[in-house]
């Protein structure tokens, strides 16, 4: 290519995720193409409302008014009635599930489609009044067959989604997706409003050198991860690890993917299933870690297996380079 000329050869991720579904044949509709266009424009109208978020005075209490009087929506409730709006107008949808809402929506007959979509809108909330990264997860099962959309056709282990992704709101917009075939990662041109695919074929590194977890609860840490963090900060050879922690997962998960080295939210002595929910953080993070080649473990299991009982559910997570999670797993079976 020549410097400074554009390249006349841009994968926008539609066309991406089209070539991909014509390359699977007959069985792909366009369904999930035309899902996945209303997960983007949703992340570019989360992506632009963060963005404003201090100006517009989106930050702050839901059922606060402003100046004029007009009610104000907190960033997290706008992003959630917007995805829930534009999933159910794609059409393609019969059943959510969302973090800000303590039910399942079952779409409506005349707009009802074969998806389900998993979501926590905005994650990482603690971390929107101060400018930090924060994100959008989902995850997405097709019903079973003959099913009109319940809530069991999403509760089924994660290794049953057909796609997964996150958004991650930073210096730029960053579309991560996986739809069963590697891992895509896609920047959104804010002049074009399309997501550029920018990372293709993403690799977690076998091994890293940074782990994040919170340590601010170890005194609550059971013995396998006490040990393990001591294993990595103290090593008898070698240069300790870095820590690195946001405490945004999507923003986390996303340095793992690239840098490599692993993330952990564990149970504890207080919280007996860790922090992170099953269905729409750790299940879609699963997918995508072990789409990149990672491992994903609740520490004695893989996330993926996991059955869900209930949509609210949470489970102890590790994620990250394959060898990391395998020298951490080796404590829980020591
Ligand atoms: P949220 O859904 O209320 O935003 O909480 C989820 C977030 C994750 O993004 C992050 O990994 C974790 O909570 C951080 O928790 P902590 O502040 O306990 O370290
Ligand atoms: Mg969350």
């Amino acid at each position: 290519a020549t410097e400074g000329v554009p390249s006349s050869e841009i994968i926008t991720l539609t066309r991406h995720v089209l070539h991909d579904q014509m390359r699977l044949g007959a069985a792909a509709t366009g369904d999930l193409t035309l899902l996945l266009t209303a997960i983007q424009v949703t992340s570019k109208f989360i992506a632009t409302n963060v963005r404003k978020a201090r100006l517009i005075n989106l930050i702050g209490l839901a059922g606060d008014t402003n100046s004029t009087g007009d009610e104000q929506k907190k960033l997290d409730v706008l992003s959630n009635d917007i995805m829930v709006n534009s999933l159910r107008a794609s059409g393609k949808t019969a059943v959510l599930v969302s973090e800000e809402l303590e039910d399942a929506i079952i779409i409506e007959e005349k707009n009802r489609g074969k998806y389900c979509v998993v979501f926590d809108p905005l994650d990482g909330s603690s971390n929107i009044d101060a400018g930090v990264n924060i994100g959008t997860i989902f995850g997405i099962y097709q019903i079973r067959p003959g099913s009109k959309g319940t809530i069991e056709d999403v509760l089924r282990p994660g290794s049953e989604m057909v796609a997964a992704g996150y958004t991650m709101y930073g210096s730029s917009a960053n579309l991560v997706l996986s739809t069963g075939s590697g891992v895509n990662g896609y920047t959104l041109d804010a002049a074009l409003g399309e997501f550029i695919l920018t990372h293709p074929d993403i690799q977690i590194p076998p091994r890293g050198k940074i782990y994040s977890f919170n340590e601010g609860n170890s005194m609550f840490f059971h013995p396998p991860v006490v040990e393990y963090l001591k294993s990595i900060k103290y090593p008898a050879s070698g240069k300790p690890y870095s820590a690195r922690y946001i405490g945004s997962m999507v923003a986390d998960v996303h340095r793992t993917f690239l840098y490599g080295g692993i993330f952990g939210y564990p149970d504890d002595k207080k919280s007996k299933s860790g922090k992170l929910r099953l269905l729409y953080e750790a299940f879609p993070m699963a997918f995508l870690t072990e789409q990149a080649g990672g491992i994903a473990t609740t520490g004695t299991q893989r996330i993926l297996d996991i059955v869900p009982k209930s949509i609210h559910e949470r489970c102890p997570v590790f994620l990250g380079s394959k060898e990391d999670v395998q020298d951490l797993m080796k404590f829980y079976s020591a």
